[in-house]
């Protein structure tokens, strides 16, 4: 005898709500957190760094997602910060993976729990399955077996939180490190002032290019409703999904407490993170505009691991935002257009400073 398989269709939250009720002078919204759910599968006492952006995401997805849910968690500080002997953070069933394993992983929990409740060995309903690796694991390390998952369509959301570096192993670059980040592994000098040479891995389109029957979407810690919701989708979504999302790592990009979520929404503004969604049934990608276009250096100045940047650098960066904008289908403003040009960056070179915070600190 063969059971039904009864999955979850979990509601989305407004985006309108209390969150959207007061604008800042840009058209913002001022509260960054709406109504939240009460339960929290990720509950405090972890050991993470304060206004870690990682964490901060866990508790999102894991409140969006709910209780009836299982985690699987390849190595990172996802990992090593939440869990000691006999003891997790987790209010619901959480298991750790090897870093290149949390695609096949999640594979076999998927394909184990429709199994069983076809047999009528587990009741049902079909639980939230996920899996949340670093972009070390879901961009690098992991990215083959993450693949192997997404292609065969397994029903699991795979979250990649991406803070740009290998961050538990000492802040090494990872594929995900953006262009000039300095981290331990690429730290600026004589030969190489920019400290990192090559651009970041477009991880999410080549998912969403790669897997086109997939849910893939982007999102940040600056956007709680979004995350929230597209974590949402993901899980409905019948079959599989992928969400990469801007997590800031304090210890490693070297910023203020504090501007965790600012950060998040910086990135987008300065047009270096761009939000969308892609929708497999119309195989079309749905850009998210901002209200606000930021030179990069908004985004830049808040960090210590951009402290070396020279003039021509930032220019590079502005180059690369600018062609984001058009990608994402939005004009490129003049005053934008102008710092592409070294020439508009000299100040920073000329006043020796170019970030107000941290300047030389550094990951
Ligand atoms: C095959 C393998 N190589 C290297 C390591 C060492 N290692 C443990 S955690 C980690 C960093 C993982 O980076 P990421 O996935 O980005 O997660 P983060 O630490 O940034 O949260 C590394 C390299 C490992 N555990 N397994
Ligand atoms: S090193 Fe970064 S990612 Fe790791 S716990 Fe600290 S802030 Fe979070
Ligand atoms: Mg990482």
């Amino acid at each position: 005898m063969t059971f039904e398989v009864v999955r979850h269709q979990l509601p989305l939250f407004e985006e309108d709500g209390r969150a959207a009720a007061t604008d800042d002078e840009h058209g913002r919204d001022l509260h960054y957190l709406p109504d939240l759910p009460e339960e929290d599968p990720y509950a405090a006492g972890h050991r993470t760094c304060a206004g870690c952006g990682p964490a901060i995401q866990y508790r999102w997805v894991l409140k969006a997602a709910g209780q009836d849910t299982v985690v699987a968690g390849p190595t990172g500080c996802m990992y090593v910060a939440n869990s000691t002997y006999l003891c997790t953070p987790y209010t619901v069933p959480w298991a750790h993976t090897p870093i290149a394993s949390g695609g096949s992983f999640t594979s076999g929990m998927a394909a184990g729990y429709e199994a069983m409740i076809r047999k009528g060995r587990y009741p049902g309903p079909y639980p939230n399955i996920l899996v949340m690796a670093g972009d070390g694991s879901a961009a690098d390390i992991g990215i083959g077996s993450i693949s192997g998952a997404l292609y065969r369509n397994h029903d699991a959301l795979f979250v990649c939180y991406d803070n740009e570096c290998y961050a538990n192993t000492g802040i090494q670059t990872s594929p995900t490190t953006p262009y000039a980040g300095m981290t331990t592994f690429t730290p600026f000098g004589k030969a190489i002032p920019e400290g990192k040479k090559l651009p970041p891995k477009n991880l999410a389109k080549m998912m969403a290019e790669g897997h086109p029957h997939c849910y893939v979407a982007t999102t940040t810690v600056g956007y709680p409703v979004d995350l929230m919701n597209k974590t949402r989708k993901g899980l409905n979504h019948v079959g599989a999904a992928f969400l990469h999302c801007y997590t800031p790592c304090q210890k490693g990009w070297v910023y203020q407490t504090s501007m965790t979520v600012e950060l998040g929404r910086r990135v987008v503004e300065s047009g270096l993170w761009p939000v969308w969604e892609y929708d497999p049934q119309e195989r079309t990608y749905h850009y998210f505009h901002p209200p606000v276009q930021r030179p990069v250096t908004d985004y830049l100045a808040m960090q210590g691991r951009f402290g070396h940047m020279l003039p021509e650098h930032v220019a590079t960066m502005q180059v690369s935002a600018n062609r984001n904008w058009e990608t994402i289908g939005m004009d490129v403003p003049k005053t934008l257009r102008d710092l592409e040009d070294p020439a508009r960056h000299q100040r920073l070179h000329d006043e020796e400073y170019s970030m107000p915070l941290n300047r030389g600190v550094g990951a």
